[in-house]
C-alpha cells in the first residue's frame, strides 16, 4: 500500500501532508466531518505486466478492454456503491463475503466479486507461463494423477460453464479440487481457498478466440498459468489476499 492511501484510510495527518497546502487543509477539514472517500482507483490494481505482455495467448486489445474497461467498470461501480456505507471501511474479501449473504446487497457484491475475482485472474497468469513448482507436484499428483488429469479437469469446468463465470483450482483441506462458479460468484463464498483461476466470460476471449472458449483455456493452461502463484497460496493456506 502505498503512503497516501495508507494516510487516507488510518486517518492520519502526517507533516508531508501538511506541507501539501491546499489538499492538507482539505484533509484537515474533513476529518471533523465525512469520512474522506477513499483513494481513488483502490478497486483498479496495475496489471503486474504490460498490457502486451500476454501475447499472443491473450493480446494486448483484449487486455486493453478486459482491464481497462471492465474491471474499471467494476471498481468504478464498487467504489460509487460503498462511499458513505459502513462497508467502505472493509477489507475487500469482507465486502464480499459479506455482501454475499445479503439478497439486498447484490449490486455490491457483483461489482465486489468481480474486483477480487480479475485482480486475482491477472496473478494467475504470468508472461510466458511457468513450470510446476517442486513443492506443489506432489499435492497434484495425489489430487489428480498429474499436471495432466489437473488440465483435463480444469479444461473441463471451463468448457462446461453454462454462460458466464470462472473456472478455478482450490484448496480444500490437504488436497486440490477443481470447481466453476457462475457470473461474479467466488469460492471465497464457500470458505474454500483459491490457487489459480479462468476468466471464462465472453469478454476475457472473444476478440482473440471468438467462439472456441476450450482452445482459449488450453492456452491459457499451456502458456500462461502461474503455477508458482498456486503454491504461494496453497502454502498461505487461507484466504489470499489480492
Ligand atoms: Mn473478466
Amino acid at each position: 500500500m502505498n503512503n497516501r492511501i495508507h494516510e487516507t484510510l488510518t486517518g492520519k495527518i502526517t507533516r508531508r501532508q501538511a506541507l501539501l497546502g491546499t489538499a492538507g487543509v482539505l484533509f484537515a477539514a474533513s476529518a471533523t466531518g465525512p469520512r474522506p472517500a477513499r483513494a481513488a482507483g483502490q478497486w483498479l490494481p496495475p496489471l503486474p505486466y504490460p498490457q502486451d505482455a500476454l501475447e499472443p495467448v491473450i493480446s494486448a486489445r483484449t487486455l486493453e478492454f478486459h482491464y481497462g474497461k471492465h474491471h474499471q467498470g467494476y471498481a468504478a461501480n464498487l467504489e460509487r456503491l460503498v462511499a458513505g456505507t459502513p462497508m467502505a471501511d472493509l477489507r475487500l474479501e469482507e465486502i464480499v463475503t459479506r455482501s454475499a449473504r445479503d439478497p439486498g446487497q447484490s449490486g455490491i457484491f457483483n461489482n465486489a466479486a468481480q474486483v477480487w475475482n480479475h485482480t486475482f485472474f491477472w496473478k494467475s497468469l504470468k508472461p510466458g507461463g511457468c513450470a510446476m513448482p517442486a513443492d506443489l507436484a506432489p499435492v497434484v499428483n495425489r489430487s489428480f494423477g498429474g499436471l495432466e488429469g489437473l488440465k483435463k479437469e480444469l479444461a473441463q469446468a471451463a468448457s462446461s460453464q453454462f454462460g458466464s463465470g470462472w473456472a478455478w483450482l482450490v484448496r480444500e483441506g490437504d488436497r486440490l479440487k477443481v470447481t466453476k462458479t457462475a457470473n461474479a460468484h467466488t469460492p471465497l463464498e464457500d470458505g474454500l481457498t483459491p490457487l489459480v483461476t479462468i476468466d471464462v466470460w465472453e469478454h476475457a476471449y472473444y476478440l482473440d478466440y471468438q467462439n472456441r472458449r476450450a482452445d482459449y483455456a488450453a492456452a491459457v493452461m499451456d502458456k500462461l498459468m502461474n503455477w508458482e502463484f498456486a503454491l504461494e497460496n496453497f502454502r498461505r493456506g487461507q484466504r489470499p489476499a489480492v
